[in-house]
């Protein structure tokens, strides 16, 4: 376990995989965890909103069709509400422990979706963000990219669609400008894959981004 003088490269590294829906994150999450663990790297898989019992009863609500509709600013504080507890019973203990971890997403999807899709602005995400967490940041995030129609063929291909995925149309365009725009702004951490291919396609992308993230992650001793 690293200790309180550890150095940075001694805690493990902190990956998060975004997307809008039907980007295919959960798949390829899968098979970029098991590309890490062919590399001997400890790693620990988990998601938002959820990643404990109580930040998944979280998600429960916020998934949830309901007659009542659910304010902005309390869907906001939900996803925040959920990431606090999970960075503080999952998240931070395995990357103090060396452990790395994936996230299928994490805080640039309360940028994208309630930030720019739910136009609240940026401003009030990125207060939260620097409460809950302005002292940790992922080391990588891959955003795979889609038209939002493709996006949404292959989500609503399957079946039940949850709070988000009956948005309409100007929403999902809001959140993948939002994307796009994060990306622009801090291109060394998010890396955009094209996910409009194929499953091969699309997995060949992440693990080009993943090894170059290797091959830099091991030149500064963090492996
Ligand atoms: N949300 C938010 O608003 N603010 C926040 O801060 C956070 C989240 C953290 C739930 O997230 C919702 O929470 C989400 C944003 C919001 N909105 N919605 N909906 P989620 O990540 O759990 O839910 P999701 O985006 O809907 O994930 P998903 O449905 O699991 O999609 P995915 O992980 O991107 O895709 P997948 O499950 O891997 O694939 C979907 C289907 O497409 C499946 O049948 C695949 O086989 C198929 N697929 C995937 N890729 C391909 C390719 N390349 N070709 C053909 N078919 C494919």
């Amino acid at each position: 376990m690293a200790g309180p003088g550890a150095k940075a490269s001694d805690r493990g590294r902190f990956i998060t995989v975004e997307g809008s829906e039907g980007a295919g994150k959960s798949t390829h999450v899968a098979s970029l965890v098991a590309h890490l663990k062919e590399q001997g790297i400890d790693v620990l898989s988990t998601r938002e909103p959820g990643g404990t019992p109580l930040a998944e009863d979280i998600r429960a609500l916020l998934l949830a069709r309901r007659e009542e509709p659910l304010d902005g600013l309390a869907e906001l504080l939900l996803m925040f509400a959920g990431r606090a507890q999970h960075l503080a019973q999952v998240i931070r203990p395995a990357l103090a422990a060396g452990r790395w971890v994936v996230c299928d997403r994490f805080t640039d999807a309360s940028f994208a979706y309630q930030g720019a899709g739910r136009a609240m602005g940026m401003e009030k995400v990125a207060t939260l963000a620097k409460l809950v967490h302005g002292d940790l940041a992922p080391d990588l995030t891959l955003y795979l990219d889609l038209p939002r129609e493709v996006g949404l063929a292959r989500a609503r291909s399957r079946g039940e669609l949850d709070r988000f995925e009956v948005e309409n149309d100007l929403f999902f365009d809001r959140v993948r400008r939002g994307y796009l725009e994060l990306a622009a702004a801090e291109p060394e951490r998010i890396r955009t894959v094209d996910a409009s291919g194929d499953l091969d396609e699309v997995r060949v992308g992440v693990i080009a981004v993943v090894d170059a993230f290797l091959v830099r992650t091991s030149g500064q001793g963090g492996r």
